[in-house]
């Protein structure tokens, strides 16, 4: 395809970052030229059912008619003005008004950049060093959470990015995700030197991995127990598995959450949030340094307000998303079993992801004895029948309002063909 070779004559792998390269499941990259409602239409004029959603953003599907008019409006104001808005003032109100405990919020421009402040946050408000994260969960690309990571850094299977000096990483701890003996026992080495705890609430990096019963509850207490902040990484969980997020569904406080591309409704916008006192740190108010021209942009605080907004006033729509999430993997669970296929289905509300390993998949060790070739056989039909999911196995789908019955439905008619061989 002559796109893809003129890509990668100028651009490190052809892309602007790995997932979207294809290479794990072995086929050219789909450059996408346009999206509407729950469909995707690629340069060759194909088009797909994006179970991708941008990565999360797209909760309303894509191109909704009032967050076009909000970013159409915004722009003939200007595109940037590295300065304070109205509208940032309002977004703010917004965030704090939706999740419980955030009494505070900063805006950035990514998920990653919303990660690695609200750890400088812990870090200076605890004046502690230690970080502790999760094998298998995502943060962003910063130094500090580049050890054992998911994402792409699975797929290319290297457990540690190239390029981050060991001091960087020198301070960073890690477990296996749904166990809390481990988490303990860090806190019993390191007692008064752990800043903070920082989770997915899901992990949806490793494809989608729930938290056992228990095991936020766990961590919130271990972290107050020993003076240490609980950090929800919700840059996927956020504003999709309910207004208030996974704080909200799970009823479990963290001391300080993240938040990224939703809260741009697919512009780049990232944001970190927390109780006054603890933000109360941040500068100019305190002595943690973050800054950046683009935070608070005003085209992208259109669009994610006017996301937010309409998210706020249709509490619905999560019941029924959530409740179209439980049906439609339950569907492809059932699918699977009729193959008698021992793949598990892991889902959250709308979020999923089929593992092709032989049993249950809680952590990152079971999420890596996935039949990666069986995975990209699968995604690579999928994609000749029109369906856009993640090209790795460990990433999740994503459903959208835009998503019908009808549409999920021939999905899972081409899915049901495919185990049915
Ligand atoms: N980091 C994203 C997956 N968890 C992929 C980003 C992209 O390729 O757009």
């Amino acid at each position: 395809m002559e796109l893809w070779e003129r890509a990668k004559a100028h651009i490190p792998g052809g892309v602007n970052s790995p997932v979207r390269a294809f290479a794990s499941i072995g086929v050219a990259p789909r450059f996408i030229a346009e999206a509407h409602g729950a469909w995707l239409t690629d340069v060759e004029g194909k088009r797909y059912m994006d179970y991708v959603c941008s990565w999360g953003p797209m909760i309303l599907g894509h191109d909704r008619a009032e967050i076009r008019q909000a970013v159409v409006e915004a722009a003939g104001r200007g595109l940037s003005y590295g300065a304070a808005t109205e509208i940032e003032v309002e977004m703010a109100e917004q965030v704090c008004a939706m999740v419980p405990g955030v009494e505070m919020v900063r805006m950035v421009s990514s998920g990653t950049e919303a990660v690695m402040s609200a750890i400088r946050v812990a870090r200076g408000y605890t004046h502690r060093d230690k970080i502790v994260k999760f094998n298998g969960c995502y943060h962003g690309h910063s130094d500090c959470l580049l050890v054992q990571a998911g994402s792409g850094v699975m797929t290319a299977g290297i457990p540690d990015s190239a390029g981050v000096p060991a001091g960087c990483t020198a301070d960073t701890l890690t477990a296996a995700y749904n166990d809390l003996s481990g988490v303990e026992a860090l806190f019993r080495r390191w007692p008064e030197s752990i800043a903070c705890v920082v989770v997915e609430p899901v992990a949806a990096n490793m494809g989608v991995v729930p938290p056992k019963p228990g095991f936020l509850e766990g961590l919130r207490a271990l972290c107050s127990r020993y003076g240490s902040l609980l950090i929800f990484d919700e840059v996927i969980t956020g504003f999709r598995l309910g207004p208030q997020g996974a704080v909200g569904y799970f009823g479990v406080q963290p001391d300080l959450v993240t938040y990224g591309k939703i809260i741009g409704a697919g512009l780049p916008v990232g944001a970190y949030g927390g109780s006054r006192e603890i933000m109360s740190v941040v500068s100019p108010l305190g002595a943690v340094y973050q800054a950046g021209t683009l935070s608070g942009n005003p085209v992208a605080m259109a669009a994610g307000l006017t996301q937010l907004r309409l998210l706020a006033s249709n509490p619905q729509w999560y019941e029924e998303l959530n409740r179209t999430g439980d049906w439609f993997y339950g569907e492809i669970q059932r699918i699977v079993r009729e193959a008698g296929l021992p793949y598990p289905v892991n889902h959250v509300g709308s979020l999923g992801c089929l593992f092709f390993t032989q049993g249950p998949v809680e952590n990152y060790v079971q999420a890596k004895t996935a039949d990666t070739e069986a995975f990209g056989a699968y995604c690579r039909y999928l994609l000749e029948q029109g369906v856009y999911a993640a090209p790795s196995q460990f990433e999740a789908m994503f459903l959208s309002t835009a998503h019908t019955r009808q549409e999920l439905n021939r999905t899972l008619e081409i899915i049901g063909a495919y185990f049915k061989g």
